[in-house]
């Protein structure tokens, strides 16, 4: 397979302005019928050739202008069709068939438990019809479905429905209309029997909108959290960023097959069922919070994807990263704040520095690809916002909210680049953006190294900041970037922070400085005590941050930082200064000792005043074994393990009232919701129950079985479930894991959390739990969900996966060796674990290696070859 290369992009030569498409649905032969009014660019060469993208489509026929294309003037291969001479506008009508019960692929158009649906984005329509699939071609388009009246009552597509009627042999049509051009990926097609709950919504200029949740008939009470959603994304678009909706009717359809979570095709968002439906008994108050971010996030594509769309999908970013950062913000709005940064840093840190450390780092923008699907990265989508964050913080919120508008307005309707949005930021506020877009060019995560000196004598306090961006594939050597550091100095004596003069000027007490060239030293004067430097507030740049604190700093930080990202971030970094004594410790056969400084700060956390106890679940969490082993130089599984387990269970030996205490406070008996308020409880009082369970304490063990049988939400009973079967006392989890089992055995969401329950606790039979699991009626390779939750959740387990005997490494491969063939998207992502063997002992890198070349023998899907390539290269 070849790569594609930003450096090549072309205009197309030929553009649709109008895409007529018919369906006559059929499991095995489903018959599609295209009609696209097509035009010359004006700058295309008049002999310029028409080439159309098609893939595992079976050409019935083909004419232009209504005559018939004869098969000399046109050469089809596997990957299109190109016709050498065409007119300058003309009508191209084609008819294919498609078979949609054997496409596991899920792209493209498929069936998921008898139901039609599709997937488009990336490159899925190509699979569809004969088209220019790239999103620089906009049309508007008009869709007719015909299906069977018993199986497929309910045929939907984007847009407005204007016609419907029955036809012979059972058979019935509706057809829709979508006024918004747009390109094809963002097409949808949904047949099936699905059941429907309606609402409405009233836009800011007075339109009623009617927004439905299509689902399964056994469904309909898993979607008022999603409905509510909907209605909290659709209110804040139009505060935080004056966007309205832009159709009369808005929908979403909930699908078991499906690769990501969800589609934001227009007017027709179709979402992987485990990103819509919740049910308090069924979903935690995590699987709640995702719903209302993803409904959110494909909502809000609608403007941010749909009416101003990319370029080529180099620019992913543009919609993606900017997205997620509109998700991140209404969520934080929605919810706590503090606790959605410190959620979201956390994840970032530990799974998107691990990416852009390995063979699969890219940029933002990458400048070339061989599978576009391999792309849908955490660079791409989380990095992406954290650039538009400093952006946002860079300009500030007006300018910000000014240059969003400005974007919209200006490239309504277009398909446009990086430079484009961050054109319209830099036009409004003047500022120069030339040394930042590197961000989006280089791949990498900076390490910056800081420095702090107080000068007693003179009342200053020196900071000296040096950044370094490590290589990466492809780009050995990297430019400084422009580094927006948000700080304070908080005073020793006072605790409070000191007003920072800066070069004479005082720039308040909390202020942010930029670090622009390899080193630089910022001299603060008038600084009245020796302080503590509070850097990085709220995580203002994606960097790694080094800065030489003592432990005591660190207690000093956790307790008088102002700002409430550091002072957890205070919390990890002390845990983590004791992990590591812990971690030589184990490695050198010394005996383990308890850092009292940790459990110093966790005892005045516990007994302090409780003001957020939804920020207090997160101070208390002990950075995860993910976590630690990115601070490693080589990373040692077990021994991480073993020492965050001591840590655990020293922190409940040593404070095993204050969480008994915590526990019984926070017990309710309220209905369930997933307020702020509520979950903030839940989680505060699982934390402390999950320290009593690391101890078997006897009260915790009562206290934990009490939560699963009470039965009162799924948040509680999955902890309760997730501590005995993590403990060692199999005697509780196997009675429990049976009972829950068999109560959920027909809802295959519920199943997913019992299987992941069950492959990532520590216990060594994890191995032969899987390959058993494998063989349960629920598991099912084919759905993507089923894998990620019993594969994809072993390969996270740490001390299983990276098994010293290899076996952990070979299950995954021979998975990802049977995937390969049926879903290579699926595959290709399943890979990653063992893409990071450089992390590792020179044992486990042979085994890694070994497996890789393994797979790497398979004939493969470009998917999959493209990530092995990088990772063996
Ligand atoms: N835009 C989709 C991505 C689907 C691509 C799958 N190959 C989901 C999202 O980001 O909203
Ligand atoms: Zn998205």
């Amino acid at each position: 397979p070849q790569p594609v290369y930003l450096s090549d992009y072309q205009p197309p030569a030929y553009r649709v302005t109008h895409t007529e498409l018919t369906f006559d649905l059929d499991p095995a032969a489903t018959r599609v019928k295209a009609r696209l009014l097509m035009e010359r660019h004006p700058q295309a060469d008049a002999n310029a050739p028409l080439v159309l993208n098609g893939e595992h489509l079976k050409l019935i026929s083909l004419a232009i202008d209504a005559t018939s294309v004869d098969a000399s003037a046109y050469a089809l291969d596997d990957e299109g069709l190109r016709i050498a001479q065409v007119p300058e506008r003309f009508v191209l009508e084609s008819e294919v068939e498609i078979a949609p019960q054997d496409n596991t692929a899920l792209e493209g158009l498929y069936q998921s438990n008898g139901m039609y649906c599709t997937q488009c984005e990336a490159e899925g329509f190509r699979r569809i019809t004969f088209y220019p699939d790239r999103p620089d071609v906009m049309a508007t388009f008009k869709v007719t479905v015909i299906g069977n009246q018993q199986h497929e009552p309910i045929l939907l597509a984007n847009g407005n429905p204007i016609e419907r009627g029955e036809l012979d042999g059972g058979r019935h049509f509706v057809t829709w209309e979508d006024p918004h051009p747009k390109p094809c990926y963002l097409f949808a097609l949904v047949a099936g029997n699905l059941h429907s709950v309606e609402d409405h919504f009233t836009t800011m200029s007075g339109r009623n909108v009617t927004l439905q949740i299509w689902v399964e008939k056994e469904n309909l009470d898993k979607t008022e959290h999603a409905m509510a959603s909907l209605k909290r994304a659709m209110e804040w678009d139009e505060q935080a960023y004056g966007r309205e909706y832009d159709l009369d009717l808005f929908m979403i359809v909930a699908v078991n097959d499906f690769n990501m979570g969800a589609m934001e095709n227009k007017g027709l968002n179709i979402f992987n069922s485990a990103a819509v439906l919740t049910h308090p008994q069924t979903a935690t108050d995590t699987a709640f919070q995702n719903v209302e971010g993803i409904v959110a996030h494909e909502y809000f594509h609608n403007w941010s994807g749909n009416r101003v769309t990319c370029r080529d999908w180099f620019q992913l970013s543009l919609k993606e990263g900017f997205t997620v950062f509109r998700d991140q913000c209404f969520s934080a709005d929605t919810n706590s704040a503090p606790v959605k940064r410190i959620q979201d840093v956390s994840f970032f840190r530990t799974a998107q520095f691990a990416e852009d450390a390995g063979p699969t780092a890219h940029p933002i923008r990458p400048d070339h690809f061989i599978e576009i699907t391999n792309f849908y990265t955490l660079t791409i989508y989380e990095k992406g916002a954290e650039v538009v964050r400093m952006i946002r913080n860079l300009v500030g919120e007006e300018n910000f909210r000014r240059g969003s508008d400005l974007y919209f307005e200006r490239f309504d309707g277009q398909a446009v680049t990086i430079e484009d949005f961050v054109g319209c930021m830099a036009e409004i506020s003047g500022e120069d953006f030339s040394q930042f877009m590197r961000w989006y060019s280089q791949a990498g995560t900076p390490d910056i190294d800081a420095h702090g000196e107080y000068d007693y004598v003179h009342g200053e306090y020196h900071l000296t900041l040096r950044q370094r961006t490590p290589a990466t594939p492809g780009q050995p050597d990297k430019l400084p970037l422009h580094i927006p550091v948000r700080m304070g100095l908080v005073g020793t004596k006072s605790g409070q922070d000191l007003t920072l003069t800066l070069n004479g000027e005082k720039i308040g007490k909390d202020a942010v400085i930029h670090l622009r060239d390899d080193e630089q030293t910022f001299v603060f004067t008038d600084v009245a005590e020796a302080p503590v430097p509070s850097l990085l507030r709220e995580f203002s740049a994606p960097v790694k941050l080094h800065y030489p604190y003592s432990r005591e700093d660190l207690a000093f930080l956790l307790t008088h930082d102002s700002d409430g990202f550091n002072r957890w971030d205070a919390g990890q970094r002390l845990a983590l200064l004791a992990l590591d004594d812990l971690i030589a410790a184990h490695r050198n056969g010394v005996e383990k000792v308890m850092d009292s400084r940790v459990v110093d700060a966790f005892k005045a956390l516990l007994s302090g005043p409780m003001s957020d106890k939804a920020v207090l679940a997160e101070m208390l969490t002990l950075p995860s074994e993910a976590y630690i082993a990115e601070q490693q130089p080589i990373v040692d599984v077990d021994a991480i393990h073993a020492a965050r387990e001591f840590v655990r269970q020293s922190l409940a030996v040593a404070l095993r009232d204050e969480f008994l205490a915590i526990y019984e406070a926070n017990v309710t008996e309220q209905q369930y919701a997933p307020t702020p308020e509520q979950i903030a409880q839940r989680s505060l009082k699982n934390v402390a129950l999950s320290y009593l369970m690391s101890i078997e304490d006897e009260q915790g063990l009562a206290l934990c079985e009490a939560q699963f049988s009470s039965d009162h939400n799924m948040t509680d009973v999955r902890q309760a479930l997730t501590l005995l079967v993590h403990s060692d006392r199999d005697d509780l989890a196997s009675p429990a894991l049976k009972a829950f089992g068999e109560k959920w055995a027909h809802d295959p969401l519920v199943m997913d959390q019992w299987f992941t329950v069950q492959v990532s606790r520590p216990q060594a039979d994890v191995l032969e739990r899987v390959k058993y699991l494998m063989q349960h009626p629920a598991f099912s390779l084919k759905n993507p969900n089923r894998v990620r939750a019993l594969v994809g959740a072993f390969a996270q387990n740490r001390v299983n996966f990276h098994r010293l005997d290899g076996q952990g490494y070979q299950l995954l491969a021979d998975v990802v060796i049977e995937l390969n063939r049926l879903n290579p998207e699926i595959a290709a992502r399943l890979i990653t674990p063992l893409t990071r063997w450089q992390r590792f002992d020179e044992t486990r890198q042979a085994l890694m290696r070994s497996e890789l070349e393994r797979i790497k023998q398979q004939p493969l899907s470009s998917n999959v070859y493209e990530v092995v390539e990088k990772a063996l290269a």
